[in-house]
Order: structure tokens, then C-alpha cells, then sequence
């Protein structure tokens, strides 16, 4: 007899039994994130046939400067709309959002989670048909219930974390996510309409042998990235070297490729960009803090990512993040050949 699948709602509800202190609030939150999940699923598997509609850029850029793909904007929408409809949430921040976005009616003002997201990461690959994602990170607020919240609930400290998740939008579209107790991965069954129990208690490898990296930046790392590089691409055969070189230049994919098989993914800093390109809160928190929880690691190459205390919301970090050996080993060349700055 083939084993019922359990669907994510189930599990959240399952899960939630386990925890009596939890009031649902949260289980509630991940169903809203489960739901926008699969209507930006449905429109990114249509982006091909109707991009006048959905597809393309629409000519507007976010403030990355980044030209945003209509896509982005309705992915940010549904998320920010889905999240401001259940009554869990009091605020959000968004990769799409200059600034923080208060949800402030009666109900919403007394809620005690804010969220943090990078609604359609790697999103100007969606043209040419290569998978996106997803990244969300969830807190308690810090200021008083009842009050708009302030800069001081989203400058929080990856350490804080009470949720993180992915959804990727990929060969098939799964979505990951933890509560603090282990990492579990749910892939969509658009015959059913339900994401199911696929991946539970993910562990990363501790040693992996694939390395993710844009090597056409090669010239602008520091040199510890370098030394660390010619480390992977030297022969020996009793490690395993030479690992291979993936990059997808889509993070989520990037990243859930080695949650599963064992690997590291860099994005250094470089000349043209000392804190590299990617964003503390909302894209390198969360997959942190599902790094830990699957056993492997994440930093800044000096640094534990999650201990950072952030100073603002855009901000960015370098970042070194899974097979917590390889991670080791990437810093330790950065320790010794780069200096920190
Ligand atoms: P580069 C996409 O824009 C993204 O934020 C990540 O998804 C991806 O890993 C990275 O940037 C790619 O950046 O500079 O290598 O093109």
C-alpha cells in the first residue's frame, strides 16, 4: 500500500499538536504563505504564454535599482496580500518594498509576527525558462502589541528567527521550511492542489563536492575566495577533488540542490561590491537558519550569519553558506589570506 501522502496543512496541524504552547497563529501564517505559494506557482508556469500579461519586465526598477519583472510585483503582491488577509501579521518587508509595510487595522496592529521576503528571487531568469524562488523569514515583533510596528521589529538578528522557508518554482515546485525543529520539504501536487510530505528532516551532507560560485567575478575576490577556488579544483583523489562547479544563478535552486546533495554556495564580496549582492534579512537569514537546521552552516566568511545585528533593511553580506565542512574550509582561507574588513 503506497503511504498517504500528508499534505503541508496536515503537517502544520500535526506538528502544532506536538507544541500545545503554540496558539495556531503561526500554523495559520504558513497556510497563507502556502496559499499565495501556489498562485504565483500557476502564473510563473504560464509566464511563457502571457507575457503581456505577467511575463517580461514592466519597465520599473525596485530599490536595488534592479529592473523589476512583472512577475515580481504580482509574486510580492499575493504574498503581501495573503499575509494582510489571515490577521497573524503586522508588518512585512519586501525585496520589492522600499520600505517596511505596516499593516496597521485593529485586528492586524495586535498580531505578533512580521515577515520578511524576497518574493521572486532570481526572477530575470523566469524569461528564459530556469527556476526561481521564494524566500520568506519570520519573527516575533519587538514593540508593543496594538502599536504600528517599527524599524526595530525587522532589524532583528537572523538568531531570532521563529520560521524561515523556500519555495522553489523549479522541475517541480516544492516548498521548505522550518520551525526550529528540523527542515521539511513538501512538493506541489498541482493534480491535487495540495504541496505534500516529500523531504522530512532534510539533513545537508556534512562534506560535499559541488561549489557554487559566478567565477566570472574571479578577478575581483578577495584572496582567500581564490585560494579557496584553486582548493576546489585541485586533484586529490582521497578527497574527492576535483568538486564539481554548479551555479544556476538562482539561489533558491542553487541552494536546495545542496540542502540535498552536500555543497557550498559563495557570493563574496568583490571590488565593485564589498559586501557582495545579497541581502541579510530577507534572502540570507532564512536559508541560514534552514542551513543549521539541516546540520550545515552559514557566515559571512568570518562570521556566523545569524548573529549579525542588522543596522538596515536592504543591507547586504557576503555569504558562504551549506556543507558545514566545506564551510569551515572556506573560512579558514578566508581567515588566512583575507584580511577582514
Ligand atoms: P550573479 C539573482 O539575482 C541572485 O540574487 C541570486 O538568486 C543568484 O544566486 C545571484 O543573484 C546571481 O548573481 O551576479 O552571479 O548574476
Amino acid at each position: 500500500m503506497r503511504n498517504i501522502m500528508i499534505t503541508l496543512g496536515e503537517y502544520i496541524i500535526k506538528n502544532q499538536a506536538d507544541y500545545p504552547s503554540a496558539t495556531g497563529e503561526l500554523s495559520s501564517l504558513l497556510s497563507s504563505i502556502r496559499r499565495a505559494a501556489k498562485i504565483v506557482n500557476r502564473e510563473i508556469n504560464r509566464a511563457g504564454l502571457v507575457t503581456d500579461i505577467i511575463g517580461g519586465s514592466n519597465g520599473s526598477e525596485n530599490v536595488q535599482g534592479e529592473v523589476q519583472q512583472k512577475l515580481d510585483v504580482f509574486a510580492n503582491d499575493m504574498f503581501k496580500n495573503a499575509l494582510e488577509a489571515r490577521g497573524e501579521v503586522c508588518g512585512i518587508a519586501s525585496e520589492e518594498e522600499d520600505h517596511y509595510v505596516a499593516f496597521d487595522d485593529e485586528r492586524q496592529s495586535n498580531a505578533k509576527y512580521i515577515v520578511l521576503m524576497d518574493p521572486l528571487d532570481g526572477s530575470s531568469n523566469i524569461d528564459v525558462n530556469v527556476s526561481v524562488g521564494t524566500i520568506f523569514s519570520i519573527y516575533r515583533r519587538v514593540s508593543e502589541p496594538g502599536q504600528p510596528v517599527t524599524m526595530d521589529d525587522f532589524l532583528q538578528p537572523g538568531v531570532n528567527q521563529v520560521a524561515a522557508g523556500y519555495v522553489v518554482y523549479g522541475s517541480s515546485t516544492m516548498l521548505v521550511y522550518t520551525t526550529g525543529n528540523g527542515v521539511h520539504g513538501f512538493t506541489y501536487d498541482p493534480t491535487l492542489g495540495s504541496f505534500c510530505l516529500s523531504h522530512e528532516n532534510i539533513r545537508i551532507p556534512e562534506q560535499g563536492y559541488i561549489y557554487s560560485i559566478n567565477e566570472g567575478n574571479y578577478i575581483r575576490f578577495p584572496e582567500g575566495v581564490k585560494k579557496y577556488l584553486k582548493f576546489c579544483q585541485e586533484k586529490d583523489e582521497s578527497s574527492k577533488r576535483p568538486y564539481s562547479s554548479r551555479y544556476i544563478g538562482s539561489l533558491v535552486s542553487d541552494f536546495h540542490r545542496n540542502m540535498l546533495k552536500g555543497g557550498i554556495y559563495i557570493y563574496p564580496s568583490g571590488t565593485n561590491s564589498p559586501n557582495g549582492k545579497l541581502r541579510l534579512l530577507y534572502e540570507c537569514n532564512p536559508l541560514a537558519f534552514m542551513a543549521e537546521q539541516a546540520g550545515g552552516k552559514a557566515t559571512d566568511g568570518f562570521r556566523r550569519i545569524m548573529e549579525i545585528k542588522p543596522t538596515e533593511l536592504h543591507q547586504r553580506t557576503p555569504y558562504f553558506v551549506g556543507s558545514i565542512d566545506m564551510v569551515n574550509k572556506a573560512d579558514e582561507m578566508m581567515a588566512e589570506f583575507s584580511s577582514h574588513e
